[in-house]
């Protein structure tokens, strides 16, 4: 028996469709699912990148959490709800509501986030929530409502397509939004003549398809944009027609963005005034033009400032709401939309409503029939972690966010949470740095196991899908959150079994006097039933009671595709609907509003910290690696969290490829290898935010980063921390490859731990002399590690010690020391698990080089299909592959999800690429 069931990828906010495909006796175990990317999806079209390819490996029970804990001892679900609501309740009573908060995610499910906030505006009457859409999405939210008096994304994925144009700024579009990317890149190849541009301090894979590249210095990008207003000024190339019809307060906007002459511009982003010039001839003479931002714009102090400079450059030539133009905010999490249309901000209300509007609040609370609403803004995350820490919250509900990670001031939100009176953790995993601040834990059903909508960047509503039953005692978030408000007495207002009936209310308020005043709506579904919700099929909003039937969609959207259903778009567009394009806002006089902005850069000078700290993402993990972190195959491309540095920083601390860099800034420290990288600017450094505790021994980077929010948005500026280097010198460099984690007994200076097939692998750094180190292995208990026969070689002119430990033929860990960086492949050491050893590749091994049989594939760069660079590199001089696609055809890197084309172009370019201890790139 197989079925199909379509659901959609809980990474990232591009939003794909996914088949889970579940075959075997056994539907629920994670052997029989498979995965694969929906046709009919039109987000993706049946692609998924490496992290949504490779989801069905999540679907362990490692490290779940499977059973409700109060104080770390397992208890029933009874008594953890019990004591959570008498908890709330009594803090209310005894502090007043506002000391209670909540703090949620964009990883929760529409429906989740929507009782969630019911609760606490509405029931609790305080708006002490927020959420980590705070850290991601709050300066292009507020950018958007300034600008157009709603939180509105104006366009949609076909306009990136269609446009001649694309501009991205503050966005590593190819590994953070990888299918999005991907089309762009198809768009282009069709078409040549669309132009890219990428604006970054660095160089990224995203670059790799840019026409034009402009390395500007960090916090520079108001000025750019400023400087581009002034320009199509000058040159009279606005759209004045637009301007006068459609828009308020250009007049204002303009004479502050005229200080942004070319020569300023050129000193502030430290860009050639030719090139500035050759960005802004292109845009000026481009129709269709689409600009991409992310969070190299929304993380800053000014990140409000700068959304409002891009979109002031979209007013002024009128190319917005229309095909092929707008300025696009791509949205990170795969439901922070969502959260946006529920209100999940502690400043917003439900359907994109105001807090601090009193229409809006009366208009909620009559809909709810509710006996508060909350009437005043809650507290932002940054300030709301302060008010745990300053006692004012005495109750914390966390759901879904791990901000231990991810919040600035790291280890101060660490000590706010363990100082605080109760702590609630909601999650799926037993182990993150949050949890262990929990004095409840409640274990949520996963990605597979809960049902529910989310929201991708182009306004499209899709469902997630459970295809198998919640491991252990796992509950949704939504039916968490119910069962304490029963508890508090509102059972009446929570009576909801399922997410459908929570999913027709919240889009019943969406139109609930509406009438097209609000942009967020709807109500087409507010009378959906259970059957057309379990089959309900993607689409766009807004979709009002009132919308026409449009297209008709033949694609069976349901439960299973082999069964045809009828569903509720069958009769609504699939087509995605473009916000704007009769020039009308939702700013009460219809005009699109100017913003003057003030093109002063970023200076964020710190004595004895004189570089700039950038942090974000790689391709193949997922924020704090909760999930990516335990799968084999994503941990194949970076292992190890590390610092790009460009050469010239790099010597001037005296510091080599590969070796260990603690990284400073006023607050904390962190232990990290060195990528000594012309692809960084002199002056700035570059960490990624992925490592927590549990993979890496100091590693958690916003421990570094400072509380400093933009004043509109109250977006922490995680980019851009003053900070110091300094070379970490240890007695011994270490590598090993086990069957079972080697770090946690042993005294290190440093170390960070991988999975791979069949075991670990360990980069590690001691203090104590080679012998002592050496003397360690020789002793590891039998118990733990194995009865082993164990091997050792010195090769004195390596400099290199390595041991081998064997029971029969299969090698049970090796271990490789050196006092200078370790050079051995990674790669193939780790494939050392995994085949046997007759005496002859004992020694090879223990050499630590690779032989003929037993080739050494250099770092994985294909994760899909395993392919290392050696690999790529032979195709290339022993095949004579000489384009990414004929070397997708000989090895096929790169012919599944297609992430890492750009490093193999890269491979391609520069055939010699010397190979780095962690990776490429
Ligand atoms: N692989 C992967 N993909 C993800 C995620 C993940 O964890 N892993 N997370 C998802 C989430 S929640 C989000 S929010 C998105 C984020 O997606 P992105 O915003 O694309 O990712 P980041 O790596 O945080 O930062 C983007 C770029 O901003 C650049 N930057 C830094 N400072 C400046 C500046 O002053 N000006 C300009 N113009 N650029 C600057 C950085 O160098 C970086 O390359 O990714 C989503 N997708
Ligand atoms: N310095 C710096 N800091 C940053 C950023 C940066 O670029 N630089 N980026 C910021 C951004 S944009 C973001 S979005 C944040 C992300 O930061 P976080 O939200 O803290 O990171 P995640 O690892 O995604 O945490 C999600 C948690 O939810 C759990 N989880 C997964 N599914 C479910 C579920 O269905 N229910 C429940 N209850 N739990 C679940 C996971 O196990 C994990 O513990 O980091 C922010 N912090
Ligand atoms: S691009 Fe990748 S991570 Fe993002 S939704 Fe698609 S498959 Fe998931
Ligand atoms: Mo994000």
């Amino acid at each position: 028996m197989k079925q199909s069931v379509k659901t959609c990828c809980p990474y990232c906010g591009v939003g794909c469709g996914v088949v889970a495909n579940i075959a075997g006796l056994k539907p629920d175990a994670a052997e029989s699912i498979s995965i694969q990317g929906d046709e009919t999806h039109p987000a993706n079209f049946g692609k998924l990148c490496s992290k949504g390819s490779d989801l069905a490996a999540t679907l362990t029970p490692q490290n779940r959490l499977l059973y409700p804990l109060i104080n770390g001892s397992r208890s029933s679900w009874d008594a953890a709800l019990d004591l959570v609501s008498d908890k709330l309740q009594r803090t209310i009573d005894e502090y007043g509501a506002e000391s209670v908060a909540f703090y949620v995610s964009g990883q929760l499910l529409t429906e989740d986030y929507y009782v969630v906030n019911k609760l606490v505006k509405g029931y609790l009457g305080t708006a002490n929530i927020d959420t980590n859409s705070r850290l991601c999405m709050a300066s292009s939210v507020a950018g958007h409502k300034r600008a157009f008096g709603s939180d509105t994304v104006p366009g949609c994925y076909d306009d990136i397509e269609q446009a001649d144009l694309v501009v991205l700024t503050g966005s590593n579009l190819a590994w953070c939004h990888p299918i999005l990317f991907q089309r762009l890149q198809e768009a282009k190849k069709r078409r040549p003549a669309l132009k890219v541009v990428g604006i970054d301090p660095r160089i990224t894979a995203t670059c790799d398809l840019a026409d034009l590249h402009l390395q500007i210095k960090s916090g520079s990008d108001i000025s750019l944009f400023s400087g581009l207003l002034s320009y199509l000024a000058e040159h009279e190339l606005l759209d004045n027609a637009y301007i006068q019809n459609h828009t308020s307060g250009f007049e204002d906007c303009l004479e502050l963005a005229s200080k942004a002459t070319s020569r300023q511009v050129s000193a502030d982003t430290g860009i050639q005034e030719s090139q500035l010039a050759e960005f802004y001839r292109l845009f000026a003479g481009t129709r269709k033009v689409v600009t991409i931002y992310s969070q190299g714009v929304n993380q800053s102090e000014q990140g409000t400032d700068t959304v409002n400079s891009i979109i002031n450059c979209h007013l002024a030539t009128g190319r917005i709401g229309r095909p092929g133009m707008g300025p696009f905010s791509v949205t990170g999490q795969p439901n922070a939309m969502g959260g946006r249309e529920v209100g999940g901000l502690s400043n917003m209300l439900a359907a994109h409503m105001e807090l601090a509007e009193p229409s809006h609040r009366q208009l909620v609370q009559e809909f709810w029939r509710s006996p508060k609403i909350a009437d005043k803004p809650g507290l932002k995350a940054v300030d709301l972690f302060q008010a745990i820490a300053d006692k004012q919250i005495r109750f914390l509900w966390i759901m879904a966010t791990n901000p231990v990670d991810s919040m600035p001031r790291a280890d101060s939100v660490k000590a706010a949470l363990s100082s605080c009176d109760f702590v609630v953790v909601s999650d799926i995993v037993e182990n993150n740095d949050t949890q262990m601040s929990a004095d409840v834990r409640l274990p949520a059903a996963a990605w597979s196991e809960k049902d529910g909508t989310v929201t991708n960047s182009e306004r499209c509503i899709s469902r997630q899908r459970a295809f198998r039953k919640p491991l252990g005692e796992a509950r949704p978030d939504w039916w968490q959150v119910v069962q304490v408000a029963r508890r508090l007495g509102y059972a009446d207002a929570f009576d909801y079994e399922k997410p459908s009936a929570i999913f027709r209310e919240h889009a019943a308020l969406s139109a609930y006097r509406n009438n097209g005043r609000r942009d967020f709506d709807i109500g087409y579904y507010e009378g959906v039933s259970d059957k057309e919700y379990d089959a309900l099929q993607s689409f766009y909003w807004p979709a009002s009671k009132t919308s026409e039937p449009a297209e008709k969609i033949t694609v069976a959207g349901g439960v299973a595709a082999t069964e045809s259903v009828t569903t509720m778009a069958a009769s609504t567009a699939i087509t995605p609907v473009r916000f704007f394009s009769d020039g009308n806002f939702f700013t009460g006089n219809a005009r699109a509003r100017f913003v003057a902005v003030d093109a002063k850069p970023i200076q964020r000078n710190k004595k004895g910290f004189p570089l700039i700290l950038n942090t974000g993402r790689i391709r193949d993990q997922w924020h704090t690696m909760t999930r990516t972190g335990y799968s084999s195959r994503l941990n194949s491309h970076l292992a190890e969290p590390f610092v790009q540095i460009h050469p010239d920083d790099a010597s001037r601390y005296g510091i080599k490829a590969a070796e260990l860099v603690q990284v400073s800034s006023e607050h904390a420290d962190v232990v990290v290898r060195a990528l000594v990288t012309e692809k960084q600017l002199p002056g700035n450094v570059f960490v990624p935010i992925h490592w927590s505790e549990q993979f890496a021994s100091n590693a958690r980077v916003d421990k570094l980063v400072s509380s400093i929010t933009d004043p509109f948005s109250g977006q922490p500026a995680s980019k851009s921390e003053p900070v110091s280097l300094s070379k970490v010198e240890p007695s011994v460099y270490g590598f090993a490859v086990s069957r079972v984690p080697i770090h946690s007994n042993h005294e290190l200076m440093y170390w960070a731990v991988a999975p791979c097939s069949d075991g670990w692998r360990t980069e590690f750094a001691s203090a104590s002399g080679l012998e002592q180190e050496v003397a360690y292995w020789k002793a590891l208990p039998s118990d733990v590690y194995g009865q082993v026969e164990v091997a050792e070689f010195a090769d004195e002119k390596k400099g290199m010690f390595s041991l081998a430990a064997f029971s029969k033929d299969e090698l049970q860990w090796a271990v490789f020391l050196a006092r200078t960086p370790v050079s051995v492949s990674r790669v193939w050491a780790s494939q050392q698990l995994q085949v046997s050893h007759s005496p002859t590749t004992r020694s090879v091994l223990l050499a630590g080089i690779a032989s003929a049989e037993r080739p050494d594939q250099g770092a994985i760069v294909c994760s899909c299909f395993m392919v290392g660079s050696n690999d790529i590199r032979l195709a290339i001089q022993k095949r004579n592959c000489l384009s990414v696609e004929a070397i997708g055809e000989h090895t096929s890197a790169g012919t599944n999800c297609g992430s890492c084309r750009s490093e193999i172009r890269g491979l391609l370019k520069q055939t010699q690429t010397r190979e780095m201890v962690c990776s490429p790139s």
